[in-house]
Order: structure tokens, then sequence, then C-alpha cells
């Protein structure tokens, strides 16, 4: 069944900064299709090659709204927060350079990972490579509002700067699910082009607004036969779900889909995150070597690696029938492979 392709006026009158190479690539993974029984044809849209930015990903896409208000609101400095492995950051500090201006991240110690180089290698390098202005924090793992955040906001104003608030993953904001909202429109388009309806979209799911903004997105199109299935990657399952409702409604809301989202529009599934958010389990190295060594496409070990175990498993057990067309969502974050190095499997 071929989508309506629909001009959605509400979602072209927010401002955007163009910041990608334009539409992701979408392609089809026939050898990893092959290996899981050939009974569900995958494909994969691709965020980690959108952008010429940091090596681009999920959030230069969300901060293509982000950064046209702040620039609207004549900011000079964006101020963000994340672990020291961000890419969420690492793509703030090079959409930053991008236009001119200021950066400043804080780094969290989100992650108890025992390897040397986790404090030098992969996106906190390519941080500093931006000229990021980082400020180490040794707090634990939170999507939530911190005050190391708010002191950096502080910092920026009382040295005469204007900054512009970025939370976690740029998602608890009124414009965190803009980007993916106008994802789901961009697959809409690319679905026309290739005569696929994909009935199941598989996404990882941290800070809560790549997935919510798809979900808007989706509700928007009016195709109530497709599944959007959030693998959670944070171990905080809950957080995460209340965060993933609040934004995909109030963004619903903001693009004008006209009705309630149902509760069977928002599914986060456990059981792949691994031990912790940040650390891999067999699991997660197993899935990140079957599509590496199929299709030759990398996946990391903190967030693609964890919603990739979980396509081979809903795959594996029936949950996605035979017969489906999947699309993963991949978001980026392979930057962060080489502070993995000493995991067993990935060095
Ligand atoms: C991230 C997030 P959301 O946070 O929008 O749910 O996206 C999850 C996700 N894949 C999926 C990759 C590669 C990601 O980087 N990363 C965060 C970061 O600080 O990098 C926000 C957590």
């Amino acid at each position: 069944m071929k989508p309506t392709i629909g001009d959605h006026v509400s979602l072209d009158n927010f401002p955007r900064t163009p910041l990608l190479f334009g539409p992701s690539p979408i392609h089809p993974l026939p050898r990893l299709s092959e290996a899981l029984g050939g009974g569900v044809e995958v494909w994969a849209k691709r965020e980690d090659c959108n952008s010429g930015i940091a090596f681009g990903g999920n959030k230069v896409r969300k901060l293509e709204y982000l950064v046209a208000d702040a620039l609207e609101q004549g900011c000079d400095t964006l101020v963000s927060i994340g672990g020291i492995q961000s890419n969420h950051t690492r793509q703030v500090t090079g959409v930053a350079r991008h236009l001119g201006l200021g950066a400043v991240t804080v780094q969290e110690g989100w992650v108890d990972w025992p390897e040397p180089a986790y404090n030098k290698v992969g996106n906190i390098q390519l941080t500093r490579i931006l000229g990021g202005d980082i400020r180490m924090d040794p707090a634990g793992f939170d999507i939530g509002i911190r005050d190391s955040w708010k002191a950096a906001l502080e910092s920026v104003e009382t040295a005469g700067g204007k900054p512009y608030a970025i939370p976690a993953g740029a998602s608890d904001h009124p414009l965190g699910g803009m980007g993916f909202a106008n994802w789901a429109r961009e697959v809409a388009v690319q679905e026309a082009e290739h005569d696929v309806f994909f009935d199941h979209v598989i996404v990882c799911t941290v800070t809560g607004s790549t997935h919510a903004g798809m979900i808007a997105g989706f509700a928007l199109e009016g195709h109530g036969n497709r599944r959007v299935l959030g693998i959670d990657a944070s171990g905080t399952l809950d957080q995460t779900t209340d965060q993933v409702t609040r934004i995909a409604h109030n963004t619903a809301g903001r693009i004008g889909v006209g009705r309630d989202l149902g509760d069977d529009e928002i599914t986060v599934l456990a059981g792949y995150e691994g031990p912790a958010y940040g650390v891999p389990d067999e699991q997660t190295i197993d899935a990140i070597h079957l599509v590496a060594r199929t299709e030759g496409m990398l996946t990391d070990p903190v967030y693609e690696g964890k919603s990739m175990a979980g396509l081979i498993d809903l795959v594996g057990t029936g949950v996605i029938p035979t017969g489906s067309k999947v699309l993963y969502a991949h978001l980026g974050g392979q930057p962060a492979l080489s502070a993995y190095a000493g995991a067993p499997g990935l060095g």
C-alpha cells in the first residue's frame, strides 16, 4: 500500500536551519535479512551519514529546529549536557562551530567503563578537536535536568554571553520532537519512491525525542498499520517511557495531528539494554558483529548495537511476523567504538 504524501503546513511553519545533506539515505539490508531467515525484509535509514558536520547523527537533525530558534533569539553559545562519550555533545559542538557559535558542554560520568582511553578517544576527542568548552562532572547517568547544566548556562551569562539551553539529547525541549516528525515525512516520500511500505520501524530510545518525534510524525501521516518499536538503551525504562510519552503528545499537538495519540502508539521495549546504560552485553556484541559481517554496516555498543539486538530478537521470536517490511533507524554513534576497544569482540 502506498502512503499519501501530503504537505503538512504546520510542520513547514517551524523555522529550520538546514544542517543535513538532504533526506538521509535509505536502502535495503538483503544479507542481514537473509541471515535472519529471509522471512522479513529489513531496510535502514542512515542518520549516521546524514550530515557533513562532525560525523552527523540523530542530534544534528533535531538541532535543525533548535538552532533556528537560538539564532532567532540572538543567542551566541549553545549549552548542553551528556556523558563523556556523548554523541549529542559532539554534535552540538560541531553544529555550533558550523554556525560560528560557542559551545559549552557538561560531560558527566554516565558510564562506569574501565578503559584507560575512555576519557580521551572517540566522541570526547572529537569534541575537543572542535574546540568545545568542556566541563567535566563526575555525576552518574540521568536524562533529567541537572544543576551542573544550569551552572554552565549561568556561567555563559556571567561572562556576558547569551546562552541557548539544550537539554540532554535535545529532548526535553519544546522543539525536541520536531526533527524526527520531519523524518517521518521524509520516510513517506522515500516509501513512495521505492514502492515499499514499512509496517515496522525500529528505533533506539534513551532521552526519547527521536522516538517521540517519529510517533507524532507518523500520526500526522495517518497510517494506522505501522508499528514504531522503541528499543530502550537507557536501563531506566520508566523514565524513558514517560519522556517519550510526554514529548510525543507535545509534538503531536504542535504539528497539528488533531487527535489524541493512543497508548498503543507508544511502545518502549526492555530486554536489550544490557547490564546498564553504556555497557554492552553478549547480545549487543553479537548484533554488532552480525550486521557488520553481513552488510559492512557499523553500529556502536551504547545505542545502535542494542536496537539491532532488539531487531534480531523480535524477528527471531516472530513478534515481527514473516512478510514484514522493517525499517531500522540508524541514528549514528560509531565514534564511541574506539572507547570500547577493550570489550570482548570489539578490539
Ligand atoms: C542516542 C542518544 P534519544 O536520546 O533521542 O532517545 O536517542 C537515542 C540515541 N542512538 C540513539 C544514538 C547513536 C544516540 O547518540 N544519545 C545521547 C547522547 O548524549 O549522545 C542523548 C543520550
